[in-house]
């Protein structure tokens, strides 16, 4: 139907909607307006970061145009939607992507210009938005940028922290120190509060069954707190599309009850959500029930705006899962599965079973690990206290797929101890038993009859003290499929920790869809000069490679020709100085950019193995200082570098970043060594220092326990950046190998299937680690008799290796070396390497996130391209 205006003339509403800024004049008319009136300053006391802020106000003009365009045109047409649920969004800066996105970036170039300014120290001014821990938070904004460049109708949905990730110190000791980051401090002209866009969300109080046999409850009393929404815009890559992340922001509610606080718990109580906490379960000593109230206050406000939008369909309820598609960015968000069941049932009255139907194929669940210490578990008393009713909903959904199979194998007298939670549940389910399930779990019985141990490790509740709600589990049986980031990854959630649901559901529900990475920020901005030159090889336009990655094959004949090959690594030396300029000013050090540069920037964890490669390190340095300096002189030159930040509570991981500094500050000093060898800790790694470190770098490490990396995205931005891959057989790296060839990674290490009876040979075949690994237990001697300080500090470390070495450095040590020698090896010959780079540049296409997202949107989300008409 044609849109009606809410007031008054629609012609005279048309003329009155903005156009584009395009040309540089308007540019320069509209900053110098925001200078005027939007910041109230003038030209005469404009620094570097008001001229920012004026840029990014005049710029948010412009993305303000596209958004509005974007969300009438999505209103008018009502695609289905698709909805990204994540509680990390890690987006990084804002205005050098939005430029080069509108295709604005030459224009603001000329005109800041024009008023005094250079375009890339405002650009420096701007505060990274880094409201993520690691890789799971950057692909949900790899996935926005994606979404809005393929058109597709996708909203983000998340919360606004009043702190992002904490801002990494390094003290004199190498102890990492943890700052708050207070990213909001300046106004943050990305973001468009909708004070008037508020739901309420309840915590606590009672949850009563209506004893009527329809499973309906009332859920009274406890906290009621309001969800207001953020607004952030997403523009598309040379589209009008203008996609939307909408953040959420607790506030007390207006009028409550008093008396429900009292005043000391006044702060407290109200608008805590503010603080991100670390991944991996990190926070499973610390914040469990405001982490809980985070993941719910999110996953309410969310359900309640999405179920908004749908009724103004005005279609029936049942039709819901046709407009609407939800993804769960891993386990987090996994309380929206109950949430939607009590909207349905409780609130809007449908049958139980017609609410499941709904739920089960609205949702879509993405799992990002397989470590079973990472998998989140929430208490049931701490569920039962926070969420009364979300218990009752979850063991309600045990009923059928556990307890009916249970019951018709007549092990009745196991039931009601073992997981009901009030009378009223027992006698909700057992009317349901006769109905509902039988043909379902008689068919489960007939596969596995009586397999007691199939049940219990299949049900949603795990058993102990206290019993836990596997949310995996949950997640699993809410959705219409479940899928994992790269094919082995995926292989591993079928085999592993969701067999059993693979074989009680039938494999089609379990999918792959292999991580990427968006081409715009990973190589177009971070990386100009790289980008200008495959433009000018391939003789296409630039958007059309950013939006057709594959096209990157057209530059593999290149790798023949001489003075391509010149210009490529010329690219590669200015990008090493451009990261040693940044080390320079930022940290007084001098890099010596005539080294092969070595990179590892990840999250410090145990399983991603820093450990492996700073004792490799040390390897590097002992062998160094053996030879005579004639020896020394035939050495390839190494600048190894480390970023990353650990856990706050991660006593091994911070442990690791102490000995990496410790180790730097000996051989960075050691005149012997220091032209062959030097080794930095980047502090306070980020989106925009990866920005500038991968493409400076020749190598990077990827280095897991073989099965334990899930994908790993950085080893795809650093390929695409034309460095070369050293890594395990893991995760996103296999394919990545698949793709650019086996010659061109650098692999070693034992493979999955091994790494299952290595550790058991580590429990019961222990072999002393001198006799297993005569050189890594030297490199552990040197450092536990203090040759970087510190005696008997690193033995909490080093003991992590010599017993038990969960993590096979043990196993792997001597193939690694081997693989940092065929580096060296590859590195001597320089135009074969250059060659090596270039084909692995070339075989890049398939890791753009938009196939990714064209996946999830064809084969999970059933959602259409939606373009969006600019004038109109
Ligand atoms: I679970 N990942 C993450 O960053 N945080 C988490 O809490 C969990 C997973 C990561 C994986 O470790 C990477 O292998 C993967 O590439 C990334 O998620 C995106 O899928």
């Amino acid at each position: 139907g044609k849109e009606k205006w809410p007031r008054g003339d629609e012609k005279v509403w048309k003329a009155g909607m903005r156009s584009l800024d395009k040309d540089v004049e308007s540019i320069t008319k509209s900053f110098v307006n925001h200078v005027q009136t939007s910041l109230a300053r003038q030209a005469h006391n404009l620094d570097d970061l008001g001229a920012y802020q004026a840029a990014a106000l005049s710029v948010r003009d412009n993305l303000l145009v596209n958004w509005n365009k974007t969300q009438l045109q999505y209103m008018r047409k009502s695609p289905k939607r698709a909805y990204y649920l994540s509680l990390e969004f890690l987006m990084g800066r804002t205005l050098d992507n939005a430029l080069l996105n509108l295709g604005l970036k030459d224009e603001y170039k000329d005109g800041v210009r024009l008023l005094g300014f250079n375009i890339e120290d405002i650009l420096e001014q701007e505060r990274d938005a880094a409201l993520g821990n690691g890789g799971l938070g950057r692909l949900a904004a790899c996935y926005l940028d994606s979404s809005a460049s393929q058109e597709l109708p996708l909203w983000g949905y998340g919360l606004r922290y009043k702190y992002g990730i904490f801002k990494q110190l390094i003290s004199p000791e190498g102890n990492q120190l943890e700052a708050p980051d207070p990213w909001l401090e300046h106004q943050n002209p990305w973001e468009l509060p909708r004070l008037d866009v508020a739901y309420e969300v309840r915590f606590y109080g009672r949850a009563e069954r209506l004893g009527d046999g329809s499973g309906r409850a009332l859920w009274t009393g406890g906290q009621e707190v309001l969800a207001i929404a953020y607004d952030v815009m997403i523009p598309g890559y040379n589209t009008a599309t203008t996609n939307n992340l909408r953040l959420w922001e607790s506030k007390p509610k207006r009028g409550f009850d008093l008396n429900s606080f009292n005043a000391g718990n006044y702060e407290g109580a109200l608008s805590r959500f503010v603080v991100l906490f670390a991944d991996f379960f990190a926070y499973r000593t610390f914040g469990k029930e405001l982490r809980l109230k985070q993941q719910y206050f999110w996953t309410a406000a969310s359900l309640s705006d999405i179920l908004r939008r749908f009724k103004n369909l005005n279609k029936p309820m049942s039709e819901f899962p046709e407009f609407v598609a939800i993804q769960l960015n891993d386990t987090h968000p996994t309380l929206a599965i109950p949430e939607l069941m009590r909207i349905l049932i409780d609130e809007e009255d449908l049958h139980w079973d017609a609410a499941w139907k709904i739920v089960t194929n609205t949702f879509f669940y993405t799992n990002h690990t397989v470590l079973p210490e990472a998998l989140e578990k929430w208490s049931v008393p701490l569920v039962e206290h926070v969420l009364p009713r979300h218990m009752q909903i979850i063991y309600d959904i045990v009923g059928p797929i556990y307890f009916c199979t249970l019951i018709i194998l007549h092990l009745t007298c196991q039931l009601d101890r073992t997981c009901f939670s009030s009378k009223a549940s027992v006698s909700f389910i057992y009317a349901r038993l006769c109905a509902l399930t039988m043909i379902k779990t008689v068919a489960v019985e007939k596969k596995f009859p009586g397999d007691r141990e199939r049940l219990a490790r299949m049900s949603l509740i795990e058993e102990g003290q206290p019993k836990q709600v596997r949310m995996a589990h949950l997640a699993c049986v809410g959705s219409r499929k479940v899928n994992g980031v790269a094919e082995l990854h995926s292989d591993l959630v079928r085999t592993t920790i969701l067999k059993d649901f693979v074989e009680f559901e039938g494999i089609s529900k379990f999918g792959n869809v292999t991580n990427g990475i968006t081409p715009r920020r990973w190589l177009d901005q971070c990386n100009p000069e790289l980008s200008a030159l495959i433009t000018k090889a391939l003789k296409l336009e630039k958007s059309v490679w950013l939006k057709d990655l594959t096209k990157l094959e057209g530059l593999l004949p290149f790798a023949e020709n001489k003075a391509f090959r010149k210009e490529w690594a010329g690219i590669k030396q200015r990008n090493k100085e451009r990261l040693a300029h940044y080390i320079e000013t930022t940290l007084g050090l001098t890099i010596n950019t005539k080294a092969l540069f070595d990179v590892q920037i990840k999250r410090l964890h145990e399983y991603k193995r820093q450990t492996l490669n700073i004792l490799g390190v040390i390897h590097r340095y002992l062998t160094l200082k053996n030879m005579t300096p004639a020896q020394r002189k035939k050495v390839n030159n190494r600048v190894v570098f480390f970023a990353g930040k650990a856990a706050p509570g991660y006593y091994i991981a911070k442990l690791t970043i102490r000995l990496i500094v410790n180790v730097a500050r000996t051989i960075n000093a050691d005149p012997d060594t220091r032209d062959y060898l030097t080794l930095y800790f980047l502090p306070d790694y980020s989106v925009s220092l990866a920005e500038v470190l991968i493409p400076a770098s020749d190598i990077s490490q990827h280095i897991s326990t073989a099965g334990t990396e899930a994908s790993g995205t950085s080893n795809m931005k650093f390929c695409l950046n034309g460095g070369l891959l050293l890594g395990t057989v893991d995760g996103a790296n296999i394919e990545i190998a698949e793709e650019v060839g086996e010659s061109n990674v650098f692999f070693f290490g034992h493979l999955t299937p091994a790494v299952e009876d290595l550790r058991y040979q580590h429990l019961y075949h222990h072999i002393p680690i001198e006799k297993k690994c005569p050189a890594l237990a030297h490199v552990l001697n040197q450092v536990s008799l203090g040759l970087f300080g510190d005696n008997e500090v690193y033995e909490p470390l080093l003991n992590t290796i010599r017993q038990g070495d969960y993590y096979l450095l043990s196993d792997d040590f001597d193939s690694y070396i081997a693989a940092l020698a065929m580096v060296d090896e590859a590195y001597s010959d320089t135009e074969e390497w250059i060659k090596k780079s270039i084909r692995t540049t070339a075989k890049m296409g398939k890791f753009s996130s938009d196939r990714a997202i064209n996946e999830y949107a064809e084969s999970y989300w059933n959602i259409e391209a939606t373009p969006i008409t600019p004038h109109s």
